[in-house]
């Protein structure tokens, strides 16, 4: 049996783990333990595409063979990377094109329990895309920008909205190759036809197509969710924040919202706060409503709100052992099947809530825009009832880490800037005088296959260390947040150059920017330190690197792969989905570069990540002659 220790560094997953295995409780720890990876997927090296197969070549001798079709391995690897790539895409795009459908009833006054939140932003985001917007009513520009982002999925020719926001030179590479990317749908659908059997079998011909398509996920469905869900819900700004287990009362009525779109969460926090259900609650002998996010959700929330974050992805199975929790509501991604079982072990009410998303043996509530409250009021109700009844001893590990969260690329501005000229000339002003050496984005998933948290923690020391500052979304922010990084006293940790910046800020050296649609905060956040000048004009000039080292869904490859095109060199862990020694490992690898872009790294090992970014970083300072 597998030491605890070894599974996760968050002490509370290892205290409910422990638990679980006293009570008997299967998670996926222990699932990953009972299940070996595959190793001819884990390189690729299969096709399922058509029924002449499923074909299975050797990794150890890649070109020795090929498909019955005679694809070769090449042909093979980037036609599973390329769905990859759709399906990430496409899960991205769904949220944003849910958040552009609430944002069109809410301006046609179909929706009333949501309103515009920051009309600031509204009309920041429409002049910058090009709708009029002098003398004009909320409700005009509102409209129009509807229909200009509307594109992002349905346009079928032309280059999507946000490309406006693309850096001149960036844009211009990407017109070079032909993959600017149309509308999303359009994108998807191209990708899953070329790769079905007897398509496109050239690797250097589909690794553009699999740009355009992850493309249409940064520039596209990803960013229209973060602006929309901004506008309709507020601009985050630096608000101190509780993450972990802890954040879990003995005494309340404990709800969890875990998944990805803040619409429920907005809506569970009015529930929360009805007189009658307060009332109720305490009719039942609680002191309260606590409610609490996990993933994506959880930092959305988190970043608007100051709503407590109780864990990441590998947690969500765990926290359930704590008996606390009465109720989980989720609505879609990143919800895993196996909760089911917890859940039912401790007589949890997990509810599904979206018509997208339902889970067998769960409890399907949906919830509909229209009239949010009828569904989150019934999960606060069942949640109270649970209460009452609890049967089982509870146990909350008392584990939370306070840090700040909040930075949207608006705050950066206005933080380093000052409220009369917010820019970013600050930070590259801190960039190029050497005080920060670059800038990294730490983001993405925690898996089974790693120990928890233990990538990510000790991938941001190092990085902080050097003087990189971290920017973070996801489950990575969480990871960091429970370590205790993103508090301003970590600056503490931080080289000293970096020290210096975060000390006079009073900023964190490490920055929470969200969930992970909100990586898009970090396209925006690069487009502005090119606009600003002095290091360079595309955005693969900047002394950046991104990493997600724990990696586990599609969306991330997705994610990966559009940070590579705009030009980020980008680093994953755990496993890379190719076979080594191949062309198609080459392209990723190295040849995605030498078109102008960005290009893939892999290593499982947090040390050796933070040294690749780093030296990426410095030859990028090299060419800019700003290196010392
Ligand atoms: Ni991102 Fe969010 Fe977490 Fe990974 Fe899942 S919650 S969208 S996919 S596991 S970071």
């Amino acid at each position: 049996e597998i030491e605890l220790k070894d599974l996760t560094i968050c002490d509370a997953t290892q205290q409910m783990l422990a638990k679980a295995r006293r009570d008997g409780v299967e998670t996926q720890f222990d699932r990953a333990a009972g299940m070996k990876a595959c190793p001819i997927g884990a390189d690729s090296a299969c096709c399922k595409h058509c029924f002449m197969g499923p074909c299975r070549l050797n990794a150890k001798d890649p070109y020795g063979k090929v498909g019955v079709c005679g694809a070769n391995i090449d042909a093979i690897q980037a036609r599973n990377f390329g769905r990859m790539v759709a399906t990430g895409t496409a899960c991205h795009n769904d949220h944003g094109m849910a958040m552009l459908d609430i944002f069109r009833d809410v301006v046609q006054g179909k929706i009333k329990d949501y309103r515009i939140k920051d009309v600031n932003k509204l009309v920041s985001i429409s002049k910058e895309i090009g709708i009029e917007t002098e003398d004009r009513s909320v409700q005009d520009i509102a409209m129009d920008l509807y229909h200009e982002l509307e594109k992002t999925y349905t346009q079928v020719e032309g280059e999507l909205p946000f490309a406006k926001r693309v850096p001149p030179k960036t844009l211009e590479m990407w017109r070079k190759h032909g993959i600017v990317p149309r509308g999303a749908m359009r994108e998807i659908m191209e990708m899953m036809s070329r790769t079905h059997i007897g398509m496109d079998q050239d690797h250097t011909n589909l690794i553009k197509q699999i740009c355009r398509t992850a493309l249409a996920d940064g520039w596209g469905g990803s960013m229209v969710a973060t602006e929309i869900s901004d506008i309709l819900f507020g601009t985050p700004s630096p608000v101190s924040v509780e993450v972990n287990m802890g954040v879990l009362k003995e005494d309340h009525v404990n709800v969890i919202v875990h998944g990805h779109e803040p619409n429920l969460f907005e809506s569970m926090l009015a529930s929360v706060n009805a007189p009658s259900l307060l009332e109720s609650a305490n009719e039942a002998g609680a002191k309260g409503i606590n409610l609490v996010g996990m993933c994506c959700s959880g930092a959305e929330v988190m970043s608007r709100h100051g709503i407590p974050h109780a864990g990441n992805f590998s947690s969500t199975e765990p926290i359930l052992v704590t008996g606390a929790v009465d109720a989980m509501a989720v609505d879609v991604q990143c919800i895993q099947q196996g909760l089911v079982k917890v859940a039912e072990c401790y007589e949890t009410e997990l509810i599904t809530t979206n018509p997208r998303c339902h889970l067998e043996g769960a409890t399907h509530i949906e919830l509909d825009e229209h009239n949010p409250q009828k569904c989150t009021d019934e999960i606060v109700i069942r949640a109270i009832s649970r209460f009452k009844n609890r049967k089982f001893p509870v146990e909350i590990p008392k584990k939370v880490g306070i840090g700040v969260h909040g930075f949207s690329h608006e705050y950066i501005n206005y933080m380093l800037g000052g409220s009369f000229r917010a820019s970013y000339t600050p930070l590259n002003e801190n960039i190029i005088n050497g005080r920060i050496r670059g800038v990294a984005g730490v983001v993405g998933c925690t898996n089974p296959r790693v120990k928890q948290d233990y990538v990510h923690v000790e991938l941001v020391r190092e990085l902080i260390k050097n003087d990189v500052l971290v920017v973070q979304t996801g489950c990575s922010q969480i990871a960091l947040a429970k370590a205790g990084l993103t508090s301003p006293e970590a600056a503490a940790l931080a080289g000293p150059g970096l020290a210096e910046v975060c000390e006079t800020v009073g900023m964190p050296p490490v920055l929470g920017l969200g969930s992970c649609v909100d990586n898009t905060r970090i396209l925006i956040a690069c487009s502005e330190m090119v606009r600003t000048g002095g290091l360079g004009d595309s955005i693969a000039d900047l002394p950046v690197a991104g990493a997600a080292p724990e990696y586990m869904s599609e969306k991330a490859i997705a994610i990966g792969q559009y940070f590579v095109a705009s030009g980020v060199y980008t680093v994953f862990g755990v496993t890379f989905p190719v076979t080594k020694g191949t062309n198609f490992e080459k392209l990723l690898f190295e040849g995605l570069e030498e078109m102008g872009m960005g290009k893939w790294g892999f290593n499982p090992d947090p040390h050796e990540m933070a040294r690749m970014m780093i030296a990426h970083i410095d030859k990028k300072r090299q060419a800019l002659g700003i290196d010392k």
